[in-house]
């Protein structure tokens, strides 16, 4: 069968490439002719380990081809975003727009497959419209939801070994889904319906979002009560049945931060844990700002100078050079937006440069400054001696 995916992001390009690898043809869709033409030219424009080699690969074996006009298939797969709205509502016009795009295509027999992150009846509400402007089509496509559960950093070895769920609006739909999604996937296919694999999708990472407020929620405890979160962490987690995760600056990501509000946004009645863990993870930014600022002027009262301050970390995570939607980069702006006449030294030593900041090397910034920010957990931080003398705020366990 012939397949197109709609969206060459993070998720859809390491998919077509993966697909295409098993020589299949693969056409991949994106409104950035850039993108495109980077792809065409079997190069990429995200970092991911191993994807530049397999688009390379499927490129050049002329089994992966991008465009920017939408190409006849069998399959059809969605993978564009689905950001939020103001109100923190979920915006599926990209969704909506792939679909339109892919109507006038469809024949029988083709299966039509969502693989964006979704709220609740997404897919149904697209069969609606595929059926209400195709009529002569109900019942004879296939159409189903299949949520990516990669992690990035670890895509190419994610998309192939871990198991997925597979929803279809009726039982030939899903089982189409997994027949197709068997012949690269090594993992366990889990068949359900469409609202299920949707909402399974949301519960994952709202699942994770909640538990990583249960942490930073202790830290804001402990730190009144004078107590080290780390190894209370350790130590509660030595019970057979407790599994605390790590406090930190905050969460971000594009998936994690805002999947939950999908739910709320639908359920606000009845979503209070997973709404008040958004509001406690968000806040957890806020206050780490908060402390940076009262770290200064203690540190002024005390030795009648102005501190000079190093931020470490600016991703979203440790490891990465993603800096999208970074609790540690709002901190770092916020605490910049404060700042008075001190030494600031940012420090990301995944990045080379920065529009806004002023990138310092690790080394040089601890030496120099009074006061250390650790805000993301990079390995080279771990190795770090620093003298007594230095104020230390330790928001990422660190020092742990
Ligand atoms: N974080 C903590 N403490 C922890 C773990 C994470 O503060 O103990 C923070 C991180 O620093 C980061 C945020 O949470 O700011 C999210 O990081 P992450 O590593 O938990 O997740 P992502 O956003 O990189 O990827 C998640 C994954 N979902 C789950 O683990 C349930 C991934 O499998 C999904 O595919 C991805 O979201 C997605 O695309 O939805």
């Amino acid at each position: 069968p012939k397949v197109t995916t709609i969206g060459l992001g993070y998720i859809g390009l390491p998919t077509s490439a993966l697909i295409a690898s098993n020589k299949v043809a693969v056409f991949g869709v994106d409104i950035n002719p850039e993108v495109v033409n980077t792809i065409n030219q079997g190069k990429i424009h995200i970092v991911e380990p191993e994807l530049d080699t397999i688009v390379a690969k499927a490129v050049k074996d002329g089994y992966f081809k991008a465009g920017v006009k939408m190409k006849a298939a069998d399959i059809y797969l969605v993978v564009v975003p689905t950001p939020f709205k103001g109100n923190h509502e979920p915006d599926i016009s990209y969704v909506e727009a792939a679909t339109k795009e892919i109507i006038p295509h469809l024949k029988e027999g083709d299966l039509y497959i969502i693989e964006s992150t979704s709220p609740v009846g997404t897919t149904e509400k697209m069969r609606d419209y595929i059926y209400a402007e195709r009529p002569e089509l109900v019942n004879k496509i296939h159409i189903a939801y299949c949520p990516e559960r990669v992690l990035p950093g670890n895509v190419m070895y994610e998309l192939v070994h871990n198991d997925r769920v597979i929803g279809g609006v009726d039982d030939a739909s899903t089982q189409k889904a997994i027949a197709f999604y068997k012949d690269f996937v090594k993992g366990e296919l889990h068949a359900t319906n469409a609202r299920t694999a949707e909402m399974c999708k949301l519960t994952e990472n709202s699942s994770r979002d909640v538990q990583i407020a249960f942490a930073n929620e202790l830290s804001l405890i402990c730190d009144k009560a004078g107590i080290n979160v780390w190894e209370l962490i350790t130590l509660a987690n030595k019970h057979p049945r407790v599994n605390i995760l790590q406090p930190g600056c905050g969460v971000g990501g594009h998936c994690i931060a805002v999947d939950p509000y999908f739910i709320v946004s639908d359920f606000p009645m009845e979503s209070q844990i997973i709404g008040k863990a958004r509001e406690i993870n968000n806040y957890k930014s806020f206050w780490c700002a908060e402390q940076v600022v009262k770290a200064k002027q203690e540190f002024e009262i005390k030795n009648k100078r102005k501190p000079s301050i190093a931020i470490m970390g600016l991703a979203f995570k440790p490891n990465i050079d993603d800096l999208r939607e970074s609790p540690a980069k709002y901190i770092a702006q916020r605490v910049l937006q404060n700042a008075q006449d001190e030494d600031y030294y940012i420090v990301e030593p995944n990045i080379k440069s920065h529009q806004v900041f002023k990138i310092t090397g690790y080394k040089e910034a601890v030496e120099k400054a009074d006061i250390i920010v650790f805000l993301v957990a990079h390995n080279e931080f771990k190795e770090l001696d620093i003298s007594e003398e230095k104020v230390i705020l330790d928001f990422c366990g660190i020092k742990k």
